[in-house]
């Protein structure tokens, strides 16, 4: 009986050398696919108000860093625990106070942690900016659902949960918040603002939002908030001034208001079956 031919011992140490190279680049990558990282948004959205451009500059040029230096670090990690390991009994040479070297890895990272406030403290100073506005928007969140008047009009937006409620703000001007919250702590998100602030209760939180396109935009309360909470949603949308106007001036049509509510009453009873209520009547606006 002929016994098989054993590969070359050279060759041997060749294929386990690529197998563990193949396993040390696939595991990154597998790592990379499945974080569902976006690129190059990395999962921010693009802005639709003018704050949130800057704020979505600001991330991207924050995960490009982040990128870079982890890469850097990895690589040098990499580098010496390959170049220095164990090879034998002696013990290498030691080396110590190296002080150009020791002197750059304190000074850079200090740069870099300044270089990342000061950026950070431009957008968000335009972010908090408090320009002069004409539109005001009171938005006051209870568990679970969303209030949305406008003070100085009959108008107003009310629902909660399944209702998705829909605010209504113009585009290409400034419009003031005052943000409240009825009982506990809400967070009033939207994703395409780039944007969340917290709704407490007894405090009024303030900010000026600039849409700056018109379109329908998803909201979302992101404070654990009780057992609704993963269903108080909202929804942004954004017209232009004029079909504002026309919006703000149909809520003082009586029979318009009338139709309204009773659309409301009827949306209410359609989804109190399923929600819980604080038992005052829920009204709609259109
Ligand atoms: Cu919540």
């Amino acid at each position: 009986m002929q016994t098989p031919a054993l590969p070359p011992q050279g060759a041997t140490v060749r294929a386990r050398r690529w197998r563990h190279l193949r396993r040390a680049v696939a595991l990154p990558l597998a790592a990379l696919a499945l974080s569902g990282c976006t690129i190059p948004s990395f999962y921010a959205s693009e802005g639709a108000t003018s704050s949130s451009k800057s704020v979505y500059h600001l991330w991207q040029w924050f995960s490009i860093g982040a990128v870079i230096i982890g890469g850097f670090v990895c690589i040098l990690v990499a580098y010496a625990v390959l170049r220095y390991r164990r090879k034998g009994d002696h013990i290498p040479r030691q080396s110590q106070y190296q002080l150009p070297l020791e002197l750059a890895y304190t000074i850079v990272p200090i740069l870099i942690v300044f270089g990342l406030f000061a950026a950070t403290l431009v957008v968000e100073n335009k972010e908090t900016a408090n320009p002069a506005t004409k539109v005001t928007i009171n938005v006051n969140a209870f568990q679970w659902g969303w209030k949305f008047t406008y003070p100085g009009t009959n108008a107003f937006v009310y629902g909660q949960t399944t209702q998705n409620p829909e605010m209504i703000m113009p585009a290409g001007e400034n419009v003031h918040f005052n943000l409240t919250s009825s009982d506990v702590i809400h967070g009033f998100y939207v994703h395409d603002f780039n944007f969340s602030r917290y709704a407490l209760p007894g405090v009024r939180n303030e900010f000026t939002i600039l849409a700056q396109n018109e379109g329908t935009y998803f909201g979302q309360c992101t404070q654990l908030c009780g057992l609704y909470h993963s269903l108080m949603y909202f929804r942004v949308k954004v017209v232009s001034q004029s079909q504002y106007a026309a919006w703000i001036a149909s809520f003082n049509n009586p029979a318009d208001e009338a139709a309204a509510k009773a659309a409301a009453k009827t949306t209410y009873q359609q989804t109190s079956s399923v929600v819980p209520t604080h038992g005052s009547t829920t009204k709609f606006g259109r």
